[in-house]
């Protein structure tokens, strides 16, 4: 068969998944409280239809199932993340062997049928006992998080080969700290860049950690989500307002993580607004001295910008919406379930940027994926016909194809996600798997998705 798309040979099919949103068996096996569990207990009506992450789609359990399955498609990698407050109850002092039994259950079961482990340690995840001692906020915290990154390369890194520090670290910033929709739900700009300095500060410690640790072929990097920023026109004030939405939501990681230093303009521009983190003498060199290996891009939408149309309230909180204004560009394709709109040459874009302006470092498509409300509308025969998901995945596909032409150094496609899981406020409103998951009775079905994957994984193109 002769393929319009033939992807490089060894790459990297799988699908990307945390910790939280699929292990449930929340109060099982020793784990210890995370900030979900918190904030479900104590605001349940902050998510979808009320549902908890107690038990989401019971991969504790399940996990032996769901990997035949994987193996079923093709997949020949797959991400998982540990979940701290399940290694380490409480997240600092002694490991729950239940846990370490759990995660060398996984990655075992996963090597046995040629299927490499990706293994994240920070998937939004803080647990409880740490978020009161002022999560991100606290130096003591970044400590407790190197602790923890050294036990899980000591643990498993005999075994697992990749490694990422955190998932999309801007988004418990905004969440967490500017936009109310991560607990602890607070809103204020100078504790939000605290809490993004120091989580790159982990993210460097940890790197540190991991190159005294004798891993095989060891590779370590950080998962971002990268959102290009598009100006509505030309006019130097939307092209500004472009620079500034790309400085706060790209550069922000990107530059530290895989440069090594913070932009001069992010750093001004905080000065500016007296929003500079408080930072410890060394931390220049520490992250100067441990960029990433590796880089894990998720992708699902631009970002559309024009120049404010307003001046912002000067009593209101400091944000970074103070220097760009969303912008609705016409005829913009839509996932109206989501409210994210799919614009596919975006990868393009970032994997060239990647390869123009980051020393093209390693990357892969760590997560691309379109969350669907109500897909049993699209049950037939028993099957959920995602034709809309083919589309959005083979037309991602062909861009990523073309970046790889160019010379783009990408390795690999991950969708977002295995299984239909538990979306954090969304729980399980919008569905991304390629196996659909009754909730009542946790059964998964294949998405009409799953073997055209399984095809595409097979033949390494289409
Ligand atoms: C990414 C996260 C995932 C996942 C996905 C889908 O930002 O890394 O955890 O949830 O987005 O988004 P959502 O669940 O908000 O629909």
């Amino acid at each position: 068969m002769t393929l319009q798309y033939k992807f490089p040979e060894g790459f990297w099919w799988g699908s990307a998944t945390s910790a939280t949103q699929i292990e449930g068996a929340a109060g099982e096996g020793g784990k210890g409280k995370n900030i979900w569990d918190h904030w479900y207990e104590t605001e349940p009506n902050r998510f979808f239809d009320g549902v908890g992450p107690e038990s989401t789609s019971d991969f504790y359990h399940r996990y032996k199932d769901d990997i035949q399955l994987m193996k079923g498609i093709g997949h020949n990698t797959f991400r998982l993340s540990i979940s701290w407050s399940r290694l380490i109850p409480g997240g600092r002092g002694e490991v729950n062997q239940e846990a370490v039994k759990f995660y060398n259950n996984v990655i075992d079961e996963l090597l046995a049928n040629g299927i490499e482990p990706f293994v994240n340690l920070y998937h939004f995840d803080m647990p409880f006992e740490l978020q009161e001692e002022g999560g991100w906020e606290s130096r003591a915290v970044v400590d407790a998080y190197e602790a923890y990154a050294k036990e899980a390369f000591r643990l498993f890194g005999d075994r697992v080969t990749k490694w990422f520090t955190f998932n999309e670290p801007i988004v418990p910033v905004e969440g967490g700290y500017l936009y109310d929709f991560h607990y602890p739900n607070v809103v204020d700009g100078r504790r939000a860049v605290q809490v993004a300095y120091h989580t790159m500060i982990a993210h460097a410690k940890a790197v540190e950690a991991f190159r005294t640790f004798d891993i095989n072929n060891g590779k370590i990097g950080i998962i971002l989500n990268l959102t290009p920023s598009y100006p509505r026109s030309q006019h130097p004030a939307d092209l500004k307002a472009s620079r500034m939405a790309d400085l706060f939501f790209n550069r922000s990681f990107l530059d530290p993580a895989v440069l090594g230093e913070y932009p001069e303009e992010l750093i001004e521009v905080l000065r500016e607004h007296s929003q500079l983190p408080v930072t410890e003498k060394g931390d220049r060199e520490l992250i100067k001295a441990n960029t990433a290996d590796i880089l894990g891009v998720n992708y699902y939408q631009p970002r559309r910008v024009k120049a404010k149309e307003h001046l912002p309230n000067p009593y209101g909180p400091f944000m970074p919406d103070w220097f760009f204004d969303n912008y609705e560009m016409p005829g913009r394709k839509m996932n109206q379930y989501r409210g994210w709109e799919i614009y596919e040459k975006g990868i393009y874009d970032i994997m060239i940027n990647l390869k123009e302006n980051y020393g093209n470092i390693e990357s892969f498509i760590s997560e691309n994926g379109m969350g669907v409300q109500d897909e049993d509308r699209f049950l037939k025969d028993g099957e959920i016909q995602d034709d809309y998901r083919i589309d959005f995945i083979r037309e991602h596909l062909k861009w990523l194809h073309k970046s790889i032409q160019e010379g783009c150094n990408t390795k690999g496609y991950h969708l977002w996600t295995t299984m239909d899981n538990w979306s954090w406020m969304n729980a399980y409103k919008n569905r991304y798997g390629f196996f659909s998951v009754d909730v009542e009775t946790k059964e998964r079905t294949p998405k009409k998705s799953a073997h055209w994957i399984k095809e595409v994984s097979e033949n390494n193109g289409f």
